[in-house]
């Protein structure tokens, strides 16, 4: 098998509201998930944000345990409403110079950062105003991405629009166990047509500033029909169109699968999207974060795509109830070059929940987690070999945290965080993928 190349990105990954704690401190305003994380019921024991893993004050602590780690890239993102506290007009200099100093003191690191500009935190003062149903929510994002464009495009070279879409839009409109945490389809494609319209607008604005390079993290995920019966193998390529071309189509190809108006039916905003334009604007490169495969069964009551999710009873599952399934990764790269062309491509999140022991005397032994990545490598190495143009691998995450609706109650941390204390304590896993990142990922 062919080796990572020396260029290889070697990384880990975090989100804001998820690790930095102090939501509202030196002028921030509130987000969506500062909101929607005091609504009872929303996340598992009521946690909040409000402390995380206080990383707006211990940054330069995690920065330290990223060189012990021996990682070259680091993926975070912006908290919008720390830079521009009502979402859209003005500028909040203590909260953006928290940014300018976390990527000075990685780059004295040699640590290459790698900036997400949102990760699900919308200012709730742009919620007040509708959210991603208005559509100005797109111009209030390319706004904000000027300001960090020129405020860190000197230093910052890999940058990312949004992370996973997808789930902003589902989870955010359509199932409401995120934030803003409605419930409608039409809200759901309404919400996901403004955060491609967000995307190519944030990257047109880089294209007349940004002098590096640009790209959007998608959560991909390939569907597999649980049997060879036609109904179940029509339910898993709708729900393939639904969950990787609803989005991959129109950032690539610069339209929706035609397919897509017909899954929605009578909740396709179709008059809308025609007010609303076309979304074009070339990425530099792609953002994959991919944790599992589904297993599809055919479900007329199952919107949009009239498919339901099984599991193998075999199924070898994470603490998230996902299925470990590293060659589905392998399949996913191959696929996404074959249907879209030759295009760079870093896996921007990758890793397991699991179920850890509490440390004893200093060590957290997660050997599950440190399978996990390894088998993911090699599967991405397997995808190199076979020619995708692999530029870097992102584990997540970085630390344990907030894990949105489940609260603390999961941990994907290569370093465990003890969450009344903030003590961090790097697990079995961490060491391994030290010793890998140390060898160039030899003798995988
Ligand atoms: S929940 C989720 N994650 C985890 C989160 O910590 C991170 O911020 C995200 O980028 C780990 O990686 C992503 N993804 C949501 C997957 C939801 C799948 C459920 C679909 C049901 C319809």
């Amino acid at each position: 098998m062919i080796g990572f190349p020396t260029s290889f990105l070697w990384g880990a990954a975090t989100s804001a509201y998820q690790i930095e704690g102090s939501p509202l401190a030196d002028g921030a305003g509130a987000s969506i998930w500062h909101r929607f994380s005091r609504e009872p019921g929303r996340v598992v024991g009521g946690a909040t944000g409000d402390s995380a893993c206080d990383h707006y004050r211990r940054y330069r602590e995690d920065i330290a345990l990223m060189a012990w780690l021996g990682i070259n890239a680091y993926r975070f993102s912006v908290a919008w409403a720390r830079v521009v506290p009502d979402g859209n007009g003005t500028l909040n200099p203590k909260g953006l110079g928290f940014y300018d100093r976390l990527v000075d003191a990685l780059l004295a690191q040699g640590i290459e950062p790698m900036l997400t500009l949102y990760h699900w935190d919308l200012p709730a003062a742009l919620e007040d105003r509708g959210g991603w149903l208005n559509p100005d929510s797109a111009k209030w994002f390319g706004d904000y991405a000027q300001v960090l464009f020129q405020a860190l495009d000197d230093r910052v070279r890999l940058w990312l629009t949004l992370n996973e879409p997808w789930v902003s839009a589902v989870l955010g409109y359509l199932t409401g166990t995120h934030a803003p945490g409605r419930r409608g389809l039409r809200e759901a494609a309404l919400a996901a047509h403004h955060l491609l319209l967000a995307h190519a607008e944030a990257v047109t604005a880089y294209r007349a500033v940004g002098r590096h390079r640009i790209g959007i993290a998608l959560n991909l995920e390939p569907q597999y029909a649980a049997s060879a019966q036609a109904e179940d193998v029509e339910a898993a390529a709708r729900r393939h169109i639904y969950v990787n071309r609803w989005f991959l189509d129109p950032i690539l190809l610069g339209r929706y699968p035609a397919e897509i108006p017909q899954l929605f039916g009578a909740d396709w905003p179709r008059r809308a999207l025609q007010r609303a334009g076309l979304i074009r604007a070339p990425i530099d490169f792609l953002g994959v974060n991919y944790y599992s495969r589904a297993l599809v069964v055919d479900d007329p009551s199952g919107r949009p795509a009239r498919g339901r999710l099984v599991k193998r009873r075999d199924a070898q599952l994470t603490a998230m109830g996902w299925e470990i399934f590293p060659q589905g990764l392998t399949e996913m790269l191959l696929w996404i070059r074959r249907e879209y062309g030759e295009l760079p491509v870093y896996i921007t999140e990758n890793g397991a929940a699991c179920n850890d022991p509490l440390p004893e005397r200093g060590r957290v032994l997660d050997p599950g987690r440190a399978r996990f990545l390894g088998r993911h490598l090699i599967a991405a190495q397997e995808a190199l070999g076979r020619g995708v143009d692999l530029r870097g691998y992102f584990a997540w995450s970085l630390l344990d945290n907030f894990e949105w609706a489940y609260g603390y109650s999961k941990r994907f941390g290569l370093i465990h965080v003890d969450f009344a204390t903030q003590r961090r304590t790097p697990k079995m896993s961490a060491r391994f993928y030290r010793n890998l990142i140390c060898r160039g990922g030899a003798n995988l």
